[in-house]
């Protein structure tokens, strides 16, 4: 390949054996949350997904590469760096041309797994259209990566920050299977429910390893995006969420902040406005994923190890 990528020695021998492997993003890590909760939380999602039975690989571009396996050393750096680079889609063939070191959105992540042959992926929650797309035209890269790379993502659904009807609707139009876990209703980051329904719901892992094995079988392009409820003790209440999130967005008005700092920004303004709440639910959500991202891909592993069993019966 003649790319600069670098797979860990943990994460090359998990891949080479089959064994189940769960990606991890970075901009969550250097953009997403304040420091030292990000590393925190870096470490214990890995921790977390190794108790879980998968082996974690956290995603980003160190000094022109793209790294998939990173130690504590550069979990640090990526945590307290201000001068780390957001890098989406669009951003990573710059970084690698420039040397740079930046933080992988949900969108580039997804393409840097499709590199190294990870299905699986766990993050907090996905970009989608914002509050005034219609003007702004505001829509996350995340959205059309989903039409894409072939991932699973696990997710708590969009950021509350946005238009969640909008983002399911581009969704369904990039063709995109959106999947509710365990209910209907299509989660709020930090909230279980957003009010609107996911257009499907699926209750086991192994449902949902075959329906990736499916979309793969049919020749579509692109993974699934899995809707995991925030777990119930640590659920904010939608009507005050969605206070702080008018007061970050008059906030946001005034700053006149736009592109790619326009995510980080409200994200900021709402751990500040809700008194470090949002901070917790958030560190709660990204955990769920990862230990729900983690039994799917064990169910993947599984679920291929039978189709395979039973063709070699016919
Ligand atoms: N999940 C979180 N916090 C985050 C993100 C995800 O819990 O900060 C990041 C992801 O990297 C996602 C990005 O891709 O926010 C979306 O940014 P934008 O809206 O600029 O595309
Ligand atoms: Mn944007």
């Amino acid at each position: 390949m003649n790319l600069p990528l670098d797979i860990s020695p943990k994460v090359d021998s998990a891949l080479k054996s089959g064994a189940p492997v769960v990606a991890l993003e970075s901009s969550i890590i250097s953009h997403g949350l304040p420091c030292p909760d990000n590393i925190e939380l870096a470490v214990e999602t890995e921790r977390l997904i190794e108790t879980s039975g998968a082996c974690p690989a956290t995603i980003a571009v160190m000094d022109g590469r793209i790294r998939i396996g990173l130690n504590l050393d550069e979990l640090e750096k990526l945590s307290s760096g201000d001068d780390i680079a957001k890098l989406s889609r669009s951003d990573i063939p710059v970084a690698l041309a420039k040397g740079l070191t930046g933080s992988t959105t949900v969108a580039s992540t997804m393409i840097c797994s499709r590199l190294a042959g990870i299905e699986v992926f766990a993050t907090g929650g996905i970009g989608g259209a914002h509050r005034g797309a219609e003007l702004s035209f505001d829509v996350s890269a995340d959205l059309t990566e989903l039409a894409n790379s072939p991932v699973i993502v696990v997710s708590s659904g969009a950021k509350a920050i946005l238009d969640i009807p909008k983002t399911l609707e581009i969704l369904e139009t990039l063709g995109v299977p959106v999947i509710a876990f365990g209910q209907s209703a299509f989660p709020a980051f930090w909230s279980r429910t957003s009010g609107f329904d996911a257009p499907h719901r699926l209750d086991s892992t192994r449902e949902i390893a075959a329906a990736f094995h499916f979309m793969r079988e049919l020749n579509l392009p692109g993974g699934l995006l899995i809707a995991n409820p925030v777990p119930e003790g640590s659920e904010l209440p939608l009507p005050e969420v969605n206070r702080w999130i008018d007061r970050a967005l008059l906030d946001l008005e005034r700053n006149t902040m736009h592109g790619k700092a326009v995510t980080p920004f409200l994200l900021d303004r709402i751990v500040g406005l809700s008194g470090g709440l949002s901070l917790k639910a958030n560190k709660e959500l990204v955990k769920g994923n990862a230990a729900l991202a983690a039994r799917i891909a064990r169910s993947l592993v599984r679920f291929r190890a039978s189709i395979s069993a039973a063709r070699r019966k016919f």
